[in-house]
C-alpha cells in the first residue's frame, strides 16, 4: 500500500484464509507499513492479565493494547520483522529491530523466535527470550523455579526471568521497580531503566 494514500488507523486484515481481525496500521514509523501488536502510551490500561486475556487481546487499538497472542501468531505465519520502540522517562526515544520474529500457536504455548537485532536501543534485550514460551501469572511456562509473571506482574516470554518486561503492570517513573516497563541497559550506565512508552510493530520480511 502507498502511504501517501493511506493514513494510520484501524483496518481489518485477513492474514490467513478464514482469519480476519482488526489491527492498527502504522504508516508513520520509518520503513512502514507496520502492524502494531503492543502499545503503551499511558497507564490507562491494565496489563497484568490472564492467559485468556493475552490470548484474545485487550485494550483500545487506538490507545493502549495487546493485539492478542492468537492474532500475533497468525500474523507471523508469514516471515516477519519486529520493531520495538521505547521512550524512557528521561525522554529518550530508541528502537530495536529484529529481522526474524515468530510467535507459535497456543498448543505450542506461543513460543517466541526472535533474532537479527539492530537499532540504537543499546542492548539486545529480546535475545534472552528467544525460544521461550509465553507465561502469565496463572500459566507458568518459564524456566525459573519461581513464577516470573507473578513476581514481576506481567505477561511475557519469561526465561528466569527477563531482560525486558514491556507488559509489566507498574506504569510509573521511578527506580528499582522490576514490575514496570523495563528494557535492560537502555543506557550503558543504567541496568534497569523504566520506559514511559513502548510500541511493538510487525511487518512482513522484504517489505
Ligand atoms: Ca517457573
Amino acid at each position: 500500500m502507498d502511504p501517501s494514500i493511506y493514513c494510520s488507523g484501524v483496518y481489518r486484515i485477513t492474514p490467513s484464509p478464514g482469519v480476519s481481525f482488526d489491527v492498527y496500521c502504522d504508516f508513520d514509523t520509518v520503513n512502514g507499513t507496520w502492524t502494531v501488536i503492543q502499545n503503551r502510551q499511558s497507564g490507562e490500561e491494565n496489563f497484568f492479565r490472564s492467559w485468556a486475556s493475552y490470548k484474545t487481546g485487550f485494550g483500545n487499538l487506538k490507545g493502549n493494547f495487546w493485539l492478542g497472542n492468537d492474532n500475533i501468531s497468525n500474523l507471523t505465519l508469514t516471515p516477519s520483522i519486529l520493531r520495538v520502540e521505547a521512550t524512557s522517562w528521561y525522554g529518550d526515544a530508541r528502537y530495536a529491530q529484529y529481522s526474524t520474529f515468530k510467535v507459535e500457536n497456543e498448543v505450542n504455548k506461543y513460543r517466541l523466535t526472535v533474532s537479527g537485532f539492530s537499532g540504537n536501543a543499546n542492548y539486545d534485550a529480546m535475545a534472552l527470550h528467544n525460544g521461550m514460551a509465553f507465561s502469565t501469572y496463572e500459566r507458568d511456562n518459564d524456566m525459573s523455579s519461581s513464577n516470573c509473571a507473578d513476581t514481576y506482574k506481567g505477561a511475557w516470554w519469561y526465561k528466569s526471568c527477563y531482560d525486558c518486561n514491556l507488559n509489566g503492570r507498574e506504569y510509573q517513573n521511578g527506580t528499582d521497580n522490576f514490575q514496570s516497563l523495563i528494557w535492560d541497559w537502555f543506557y550503558p550506565n543504567i541496568q534497569y531503566p523504566q520506559m514511559m512508552t513502548t510500541k511493538m510493530l510487525v511487518k512482513r520480511q522484504g517489505t
